[in-house]
């Protein structure tokens, strides 16, 4: 095992990680920028070294910076939390190649996946159902219309390079086909340096399901089951839940099985997420597959009981992982929420500055993941999230109720949070009800 982690990220994740390092009597080193020097989670590290000013280009994501830190305090292997170097596949070479463990999958694997294309190409070997469209790239118009009449409209337009939503475009004829096409191919040009886009069918009113998969150098590859991530807006997660209500039982297991089969074609080792689109009549398709810890694992924690990043750690270690798939199972209903300092009242805006009062929730079956505080001033380089609160009772019912009395409790002033749009999302019907799809935010809770 390692005796020295360096932790390449920042706020609650970092604080995530010196957590169960500290559980695994490993030693900790944090990175920082002086955007966050005062950060009270720095002081819970064994050493934090301060890596350059607030932008990320500056600091989290200067690999020559951490590579440098990472040689001067000796640590054995990095971990890079999520966003910023996490999903960078150059990072983890430079990392081995410097004979720094990369506390995530192998090289290989990452770049496999990272291209949408070659990710299909390695599902349909897999038997891993993809959206019908495009087999691979699509070149020009020609090829995109004879496409687009095969599998009718509407289509989508993904670039090979993106993910999370981003670089993608629906068309629903001809007309917008052909502008499309030109359109993404720029775009994509212009953000991943790589213009390869491709097509598929346009699923309207799916759900976003994926399943937590995490794999060890041995060949264990095993899924945590599926969380249900379908509330989102604009591509930003509001609300993850585990089990999905409205799966059938033999939906999931397939579902799972079908992750499962996926990152063993991969050669994948470290955790993942296999991302789905699940249709009305539980058709379910590979989107795409995120080669990171994800802001949401927790849910997967609190219904299986295992630590994720230990398991990451201990696999990245080169030892087995430490249970077997029959041993995970998925017990009671895991909620958590998104806690983002924005202003739902004026279209979401970052809304940085100091907390001055923070009260929060607790109480049976809830976890607060956060490295914010009453004094906590709020940086205005990074992402909005200033925690996650999660809740985990026997059934989903318990669970919404348990989750609106803890979001109740939370009193966070003056900075502006999501707490709000939290405690309309619960009290909605639709939602209750289980009835949620992709759309479902922008639809239902924006129109009020
Ligand atoms: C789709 C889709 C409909 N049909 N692909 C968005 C994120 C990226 N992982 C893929 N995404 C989508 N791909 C087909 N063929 C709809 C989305 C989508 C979406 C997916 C999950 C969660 C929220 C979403 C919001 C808008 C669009």
């Amino acid at each position: 095992m390692f005796s020295k982690i360096l932790i390449a990220n920042r706020g609650e994740i970092a604080l995530r990680i010196i957590r169960a390092c500290k559980e695994l009597g490993i030693q900790t080193v944090v990175v920082y920028s002086t955007a966050d020097k005062d950060a009270a989670y720095l002081t819970l590290a064994d050493q934090a070294i301060c890596i350059g000013e607030a932008p990320p280009a500056e600091s989290y994501l200067n690999i020559p910076r951490i590579i440098s830190a990472a040689e001067v305090t000796d640590v054995q292997a990095i971990h890079p939390g999520y966003g910023f170097l996490a999903e960078k596949d150059h990072f983890a070479e430079v990392c081995r190649s410097c004979n720094i463990e990369f506390i995530g999958p192998p090289v290989a694997a990452m770049k496999a996946v990272g291209d949408k294309v070659e990710c299909k190409r390695l599902a349909r070997r897999a038997k891993v159902p993809t959206v019908p469209g495009s087999e691979g790239a699509v070149d020009d118009e020609k090829q995109a219309l004879e496409i687009a009449h095969k599998i009718g409209y509407p289509v989508i337009i993904k670039a090979a390079a993106g993910g999370g939503g981003r670089g993608m475009r629906v068309a629903h004829n001809d007309v917008s086909l052909r502008a499309g096409i030109k359109q993404a191919q720029a775009e994509a040009e212009n953000a991943f340096k790589d213009s390869t886009v491709y097509l598929e069918k346009y699923i309207e009113f799916g759900r976003h399901i994926e399943v937590q998969i995490i794999a060890d150098q041995q060949g264990n590859a095993v899924h945590l089951w599926e969380r249900d991530c379908s509330m989102q807006r604009r591509h930003q997660k509001l609300v993850e839940e585990s089990p999905s209500p409205g799966l059938k039982p033999e939906t999931r297991q397939k579902l799972c099985e079908s992750a499962v089969r996926l990152v063993k074609a991969a050669g994948y080792y470290n955790a993942g997420t296999v991302e789905f689109l699940v249709d009305k009549d539980q058709n379910f398709f590979l989107l795409e597959v995120n080669a990171r810890i994800q802001v949401e694992h927790p849910v997967s924690e609190m219904v299986t009981g295992i630590d994720l990043i230990k398991e990451q750690i201990r696999v990245a270690a080169g030892l087995p992982l430490s249970f077997k798939q029959k041993d995970v199972q998925q017990t009671g209903h895991a909620i958590e929420c998104r806690i983002n300092a924005e202003d739902p009242a004026r279209n979401f805006a970052p809304c940085p500055g100091t907390i001055l009062e923070w009260r929060a929730p607790g109480g049976l079956g809830v976890r607060l993941d956060t490295h914010a505080y009453a004094g906590y001033r709020i940086p205005p380089n990074y992402d909005s999230m200033i925690g996650k609160l999660i809740v985990h009772r026997p059934t989903r019912e318990q669970a919404i109720a348990t989750m609106k009395r803890a979001l109740s409790e939370f009193h966070i002033s003056p900075i502006k949070t999501t707490i709000p749009i939290h405690l309309q999302i619960l009290s909605n019907e639709r939602f209750i009800a289980g009835d949620v799809d992709t759309g479902f935010i922008e639809r239902v809770m924006m129109a009020k």
